[in-house]
Formats: structure tokens, C-alpha cells, sequence
């Protein structure tokens, strides 16, 4: 099948901001190879290729160290193409997949092993079919007895409707792309309020401050999501993350500049301190918590 998505950017460009040390991509993808890993039937796109040495490639051409490399639902449940990855680097990835409910405790062990820390579970109706609540819940329950947390992807008119479910859910949890918000809505808009109060509330809830291509209205240099990722960072500064979203799957109005996303950090995370939260702290504690240990 053709790709029906723009291609990721062929050379992004440098960022102007230093991550600090140790800084790490907490959001993004590996597709493919398609003729070694085929995509899954039941995907609503197809994405290019994008595959482990890109991504290290990017990694290292922006200045991260580590990786956590997110499922995404052109493969489904075959969790294949990210085991690869997190077997060819070294320890500096982490993954986030996604299993079926049948999934055996063999294989979530093996998945462990692998370096998996997390399932996502996906609620974008443009992005899959729609799973029961209950076997959500079967699956965290399980996943969470390995150690793992739950990462969640829906869109801001779904949060009302969801809130009881995802107060039910056992562990942490780590929204994508702070819950989708409407940007053209403004920072004052009910359902941003009632995404911050739900954070506020539940301090086992985290969010990623990610996305600014996909949530612009305006475009870049994406002035319009800037004050909604700085409100999340300053509020909750210990439960932030950030990643770049590369290759950024069904982006069809531009493709963004890695380099550039970069470049928006110190705007949404203004002071050392912040940055390192948000780029080392945060995602090390979730993700690499033996390192840290070892380390303070
Ligand atoms: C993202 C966002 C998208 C795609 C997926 O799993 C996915 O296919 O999450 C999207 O289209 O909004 O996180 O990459």
C-alpha cells in the first residue's frame, strides 16, 4: 500500500537549544521496515519506513541520549518492529506497546526483557476500533503487577466521558499530547480546566507536552500550543515529559523540523531546572528507575 502521509523531514535542521545531559525522546516511532515488519491489516494509514537507525540517527543529530519508542497503530499489536529497536540500542531505548487482551504472561515477561515499560491504549477513533473499558482494565491489571504504567491517546471532547475509566485505572498514567486539546479554544477552555483539575486531583497522572505540529492551528513556529505546554509544565513539573513524535504519522498539513520542535522546549520549559525535569528527571524515574537509583 502507498504511504498516504507526508514523509518525515529529510534533514532537520540543528536546534538553536541544548538539551541538558542525559535529556530523553519520550515519544516516538519506529515503522517498518515494511518488507521485514508489515504493517498490520486492521491500520487505518500507512506510513514510509522509518526504521531503528533513522531514529538512533535523529537521537544523536539532536542531542538526546535515550529513547522511548511508542507502538503506533499502523502496527497493531505486533510488537515486533519495537522489540527490534530496543534490542539494537543498547539499552537507551525504552518502549510503550501494545498487546492484546489474550496476551500470555510469557510474553509480557519476554516483552520485560525486551525493555517494554508500558502499554498504550488508544481512544482516537480515526486511529483504531474501538476496545471495551473492561479489557483495558483486564490488561492494566495485569501490566501493572510487572512494573509496567498505562499510557492513554485520546482527543479532548472524549476526556469527560473517559474521566471514570481512567480514574479506575490501577498505577500511573501518562497522557499523550495533553489529552488533545482544542488550541484554537485557548488556554481558559473548560475542557483544558478540566484536564488541568484532573491532574491536580490524581497525582498519579502524568502528561506529555508533545505535539505542537499535530495541535496547531497557526503553525509553526506554533505560538498557539506554547502557553498550553508551559501551563502543564509549570503546574506539574514533576510529571511532564516531552518527545518529538518522529516520524510524525499522518501529518498531512506540513512536516515539521525536528530541530525546530527542539527549539520550542525553552519556550514551554523556561529555566535549567524545568528542562532537566522535563528532559532527564521525569522520563529517567519512569523509565530507567534502576539507573537513577544507582546514580543519586
Ligand atoms: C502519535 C499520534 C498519532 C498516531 C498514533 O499510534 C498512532 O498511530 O499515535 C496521530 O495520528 O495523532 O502519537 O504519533
Amino acid at each position: 500500500m502507498t504511504p498516504d502521509y507526508l514523509p518525515f523531514h529529510p534533514t532537520p535542521g540543528k536546534p538553536d537549544f541544548s538539551v541538558p545531559e542525559g535529556a530523553v525522546d519520550a515519544h516516538c516511532h519506529v515503522f517498518g521496515p515494511e518488507a521485514v515488519f508489515p504493517f498490520a491489516p486492521e491500520r487505518k494509514y500507512t506510513p514510509v519506513d522509518a526504521p531503528k537507525e533513522k531514529l538512533f540517527a535523529l537521537r544523536d543529530h539532536l542531542g538526546f541520549s535515550r529513547n522511548v519508542i511508542v507502538q503506533a497503530t499502523c502496527h497493531g499489536s505486533d510488537n515486533r518492529a519495537l522489540v527490534d529497536a530496543l534490542a539494537a540500542s543498547n539499552g537507551k531505548a525504552r518502549g510503550v506497546a501494545v498487546v492484546r487482551p489474550d496476551v500470555s504472561n510469557d510474553e509480557l515477561q519476554e516483552l520485560n526483557r525486551a525493555g517494554v515499560r508500558a502499554v498504550r491504549f488508544n481512544f482516537v477513533k480515526r486511529l483504531v476500533d474501538a476496545t471495551p473499558k473492561d479489557i483495558y482494565r483486564e490488561i492494566a491489571e495485569r501490566v501493572v503487577r510487572h512494573g509496567w504504567h498505562i499510557v492513554v491517546y485520546f482527543e479532548a471532547p472524549d476526556l469527560e466521558e473517559l474521566k471514570p475509566f481512567l480514574l479506575s485505572l490501577p498505577g500511573t498514567l501518562v497522557v499523550d499530547h495533553m489529552g488533545r486539546p482544542d488550541v484554537g479554544a485557548g488556554t481558559q477552555a473548560a475542557s483544558f480546566k478540566s484536564f488541568q483539575a484532573l491532574m491536580s486531583e490524581n497525582e498519579n497522572i502524568w502528561v506529555k507536552v508533545s505535539c505542537p505540529e499535530r495541535l496547531t492551528v497557526a503553525g509553526p513556529p506554533y505560538d498557539d500550543v506554547v502557553p498550553f505546554a508551559r501551563t502543564l509544565v509549570e503546574a506539574f513539573p514533576d510529571r511532564v515529559l516531552w518527545g518529538t513524535d518522529w516520524p510524525h504519522p499522518n501529518m498531512k498539513s506540513h512536516m515539521p523540523d525536528d530541530g525546530a520542535l527542539v527549539d520550542v522546549i525553552p519556550r514551554i520549559a523556561p529555566t535549567p531546572e524545568l528542562q532537566r525535569a522535563l528532559l532527564v528527571d521525569n522520563p529517567m524515574r519512569l523509565y530507567w528507575p534502576e539507573e537513577r537509583e544507582t546514580c543519586s
